[in-house]
């Protein structure tokens, strides 16, 4: 299932498992030790296989906000930018702020690699509890403002993927408002 924006070239929203597509680069929805976990985190590690495990041990961690960047081992995608999300304590605690520097993040080590195509779960919408159409709101819009700003003429494809039907719900209606 897949939704394109008619103003915004190179965004699609798609309904799937992120570690199955063929993109350049995947976004994972880490904690800060970076050492696997549940969620998206644990299927892109399961699929990736342990040499996965074995860089991320290497790089010693990532802040909240911040993103690294390992190859991909196993799956369709040559990397994984690794991000860490805020966990949610109810939005007074500059939640906001760190979710959209997360996609910041990528975005930036992904221009640094020359990464052409890219995929982003729902940073911090599942185990971290932020609320759903809140985190979207944030995730559209830090895409859109980096499609517009550079994406475009770059020819930068950004995927917005998501799990469950609610979210693709949610994710076209937060869309349906930009
Ligand atoms: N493909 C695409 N999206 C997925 C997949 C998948 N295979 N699996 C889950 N999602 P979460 P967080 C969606 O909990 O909230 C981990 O244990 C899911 O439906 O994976 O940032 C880490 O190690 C949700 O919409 O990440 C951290 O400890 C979104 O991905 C913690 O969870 C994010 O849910 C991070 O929590």
């Amino acid at each position: 299932m897949k939704t394109y924006l008619r103003n915004l070239d190179g965004f699609s929203l798609v309904m799937a498992d992120i570690t199955r597509l063929d993109v350049q680069a995947i976004v994972n929805a880490a904690n800060n030790t970076l050492l696997g976990g549940g969620g998206v985190d644990g299927a892109i590690h399961r699929a990736a296989g342990p040499e996965l495990l074995e860089e991320c041990r290497c790089i010693g961690g990532c802040p909240t906000g911040e993103a690294r960047i390992t190859r991909g081992y196993r799956l369709p995608a040559g990397w994984i930018i690794h991000t860490v999300g805020p966990i949610w304590r109810g939005g007074g605690f500059g939640e906001d702020e760190l979710l959209a520097r997360c996609y910041k993040s990528c975005f930036s080590l992904a221009a640094r690699h020359g990464i052409r195509s890219i995929a982003f779960p729902a940073i911090s919408a599942g185990a971290y509890g932020f609320p759903l159409e809140r985190a979207c709101r944030i995730a559209l819009s830090e895409m859109k403002a980096f499609l517009e700003e550079e994406g475009e003429e770059n020819g930068v494809e950004v995927i917005a993927v998501c799990y469950s039907p609610a979210a693709y719900q949610c994710y076209q209606k937060v869309l349906s408002e930009l």
